[in-house]
């Protein structure tokens, strides 16, 4: 008897045969307080393998998911344009092979390695607490506190929605303004939820979809275990709510990243349960 490898939820299929391939992005390098989501991939496979496969209330069973894991990348730690590299050919490969990549962060300029791979017409649905619109932090533009800005340059600020922000600076919400960046407020969400996801599902409705998934857009109260966590976030339930927009657009891709599991032993477990509800609600 032997156990199978440390993939996600125990999978052993192989790229050419896979809908979903899981690659690990362990890349922490400009994290700005504290660090260590460079754990973050193994720490959500370790999560992924105790979790059921069947989910009792959305009647969906993850194994009916042809789901691959590749792995992590070997990333060039302090070299953020070599691991760009890196990560723009391996997620160039699995969407060559027919697959959707589900990238496991590290930090969350992970975002901007996917949506260099992938196709222009894409639309980002994006939970973050911050909105990582600064032209630099601390004169470094591949900062994770950079990548929202980045990621406007690249496929326009009208293909990108923040959900869950309640940290910016007055500068970079003024720049955000500028060029018309759509967010919502996690103070705005709670207001009115029911208009916050009618937002989402109009702006994503029939669309090829990106979902990026920082996990600091989660209360800390449930997920302590992030490098920049921030007060007065979306409770899981909520988040999980919010992901049916996924029922009505076709996923090209998503990434859960800014998990540091030093920090906490649970918020692993929650970040997994988030991949799987996502994957539960996908349509490809
Ligand atoms: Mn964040």
């Amino acid at each position: 008897m032997y156990r199978v490898p440390q993939t996600f939820a125990r999978r052993e299929e192989t790229l050419a045969e896979a809908k979903f391939a899981v690659l690990g992005i362990p890349f922490d390098s400009s994290e700005s307080y504290r660090t260590g989501s460079r754990f973050g991939p193994n720490a959500i496979r370790e999560a992924s393998r105790d979790l059921e496969d069947y989910d009792l209330e959305d009647g969906s069973d993850l194994l009916n998911l042809s789901i691959c894991d590749l792995g992590d990348l070997e990333v060039s730690f302090g070299n953020y344009l070599e691991t760009e590299k890196r990560a723009v050919e391996t997620i160039t490969e699995i969407i060559g092979a027919g697959a959707v990549p589900v990238c496991l962060g590290g930090e969350h300029t992970i975002t901007y390695f996917a949506a260099k791979a992938l196709d222009k017409d894409i639309f980002y649905v994006v939970f973050d607490a911050h909105l990582d619109y600064r032209d630099d932090y601390l004169e470094n533009r591949h900062s994770h506190a950079s990548v929202t800005r980045r990621l406007a340059e690249l496929v326009g600020a009208e293909n990108i929605l923040v959900v869950g922000v309640r940290s910016a600076s007055k500068e970079e919400l003024s720049e955000a303004d500028k060029v018309g960046l759509k967010y919502i407020g996690a103070l705005d969400y709670y207001r009115n939820k029911a208009g916050a996801q009618k937002k989402i599902e109009s702006l994503t409705a029939g669309r090829s979809v990106y979902l990026s998934i920082d996990l600091d857009a989660v209360d800390p109260a449930e997920a302590r275990g992030v490098c920049n966590p921030e007060p007065g976030g979306i409770y899981y339930r909520d988040l999980v709510e919010s992901l049916d927009f996924l029922k009505g657009c076709r996923l090209g891709g998503m990434d859960l990243s800014e998990l540091a599991p030093a920090y906490d032993p649970y918020s692993q477990i929650l970040a997994a349960k988030l991949i799987f509800k996502a994957l539960a609600r996908a349509r490809i």
